[in-house]
C-alpha cells in the first residue's frame, strides 16, 4: 500500500493515501542515526513541507530482522524506534560526518518537526532511547507498541539533550519524574510512559500501523488549517519569539488569504488610496 515518495540510503520515505511514513532504517544498530540519517530525515521532512497532498506524517524505526529460533518474545525485545546517536561515530564535537566535520543535526531535525504544519505521530515500535526518545518528544502525538521501551541513556555514554529533551519532556510529565528519567537512566515500559502522560495510546505491535493510520485517517478529517494553528498555538507557549513567529508567520498567511490583504497591494499598484472602508470590522 505504500508507495516510495523519494530514495533514501538510511531512511525510507513512503506515502499512502496523504499520509507519509517516515522510517529510519538502520535495525543492525537499533536504528540509532548518523549524520547521514539525520541529513536524510531533514531532507525528507522538506520534501513533506512541500508536498501538498500530504497531510499527516508518521516517524517509526525499521523492524528488526527475527533470527532463527528466536521466540516472539525474544524478537519483540529486539525492535526498536531509534536508540539515538550512533556511539561509533560519536566523536569530539559531535557525531563525525563522512567529511570528518562534527554535527549535532538531530536538533535541526527536532526543529523541523516541531514547526512541520502538519501532524506528525511518533509510531514508537520498540526502543525510544536517548536522543530516540526525543525524537518521540518532539513528535504531537506518540502511539506505543506493547513492546516499546523509554529512556535517556545521556549521563551514562557521556550526552545529554537540555534543550527540547528536558524542558518540553518535563512540560509533558512533570519536574520530578523528567529529574528522574535523566538522573536514574533507567528504562519505562509502554504502560509507564502511557501513565506519565509521553504516550497515547499503547497497541499490540502487530496493531501499532493500522492504528497509526487511523489517527491519520481521523485527522485527515479535520480542517488543516486548524490543525495547524492549533499546533502552532500549543508551540507558541512553550517557544517564546520563535514560537510567538512561527504563529505570526501563520497568521500572516491566513491574512493573505483574505480580500482585506489584496486589497491593499492592488491598490499599491494601481497607484490609488486602498478602500478598506469595504472590509466588515467585526467585534
Ligand atoms: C537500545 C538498547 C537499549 C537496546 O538494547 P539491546 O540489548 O536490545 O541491544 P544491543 O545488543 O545493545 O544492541 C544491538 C546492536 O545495536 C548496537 C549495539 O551496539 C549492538 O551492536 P553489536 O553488539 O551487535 O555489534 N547499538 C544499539 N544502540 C546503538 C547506538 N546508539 N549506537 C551504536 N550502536 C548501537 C541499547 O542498545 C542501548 O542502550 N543503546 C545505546 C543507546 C544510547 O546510549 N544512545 C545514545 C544516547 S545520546 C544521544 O542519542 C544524543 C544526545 O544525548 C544528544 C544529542 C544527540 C544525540
Amino acid at each position: 500500500m505504500w508507495t516510495i515518495m523519494h530514495p533514501f540510503k538510511e531512511i525510507i520515505l513512503e506515502e499512502y493515501n496523504g499520509i507519509a511514513k517516515v522510517t529510519i532504517n538502520r535495525p543492525r544498530y537499533r536504528n540509532a542515526f548518523t549524520p547521514l540519517t539525520t541529513a536524510e530525515l531533514s531532507q525528507a521532512f522538506s520534501i513533506i513541507r512541500e508536498a501538498q497532498q500530504i497531510r499527516v506524517v508518521l516517524l517509526t524505526g525499521a523492524e528488526t530482522p527475527r533470527l532463527e529460533g528466536q521466540t516472539d518474545e525474544e524478537w519483540l525485545r529486539t525492535q526498536a524506534f531509534c536508540s539515538g546517536g550512533d556511539m561509533n561515530v560519536k566523536g569530539r564535537g559531535g557525531y563525525i560526518d563522512e567529511e570528518g566535520t562534527p554535527r549535532l543535526s538531530v536538533l535541526d531535525v527536532q526543529m523541523q518537526i516541531r514547526r512541520l504544519p502538519k501532524p506528525v505521530i511518533a509510531m514508537v515500535n520498540g526502543f525510544a532511547i536517548g536522543g530516540g526518545h526525543v525524537l518521540h518528544l518532539v513528535c504531537d502525538l506518540t502511539l506505543a507498541a506493547e513492546n516499546a521501551r523509554f529512556g535517556q541513556t545521556g549521563p551514562k555514554v557521556g550526552s545529554f539533550d537540555a534543550g527540547f529533551g528536558a524542558s518540553y519532556l518535563a512540560r509533558i510529565v512533570g519536574q520530578k519524574k523528567a529529574r528522574e528519567i535523566w538522573f536514574m537512566c533507567r528504562q519505562y515500559s509502554a504502560a509507564e510512559a502511557e501513565e506519565m502522560g509521553m504516550v497515547n495510546k499503547v497497541v499490540p505491535l502487530a496493531d501499532l500501523e493500522k492504528e497509526c493510520v487511523a489517527w491519520a485517517e481521523h485527522m485527515m478529517e479535520l480542517s488543516p488549517l486548524a490543525l495547524r494553528m492549533i499546533k502552532m498555538g500549543l508551540n507558541a507557549e512553550l517557544d517564546g519569539e520563535a514560537g510567538i513567529q512561527q504563529l505570526a508567520g501563520d497568521c500572516t498567511a491566513l491574512y493573505y488569504m483574505l480580500d482585506e490583504a489584496q486589497e491593499g497591494g492592488r491598490a499599491f499598484l494601481e497607484k490609488r488610496k486602498p478602500d478598506w472602508g469595504k472590509f466588515p470590522m467585526i467585534p
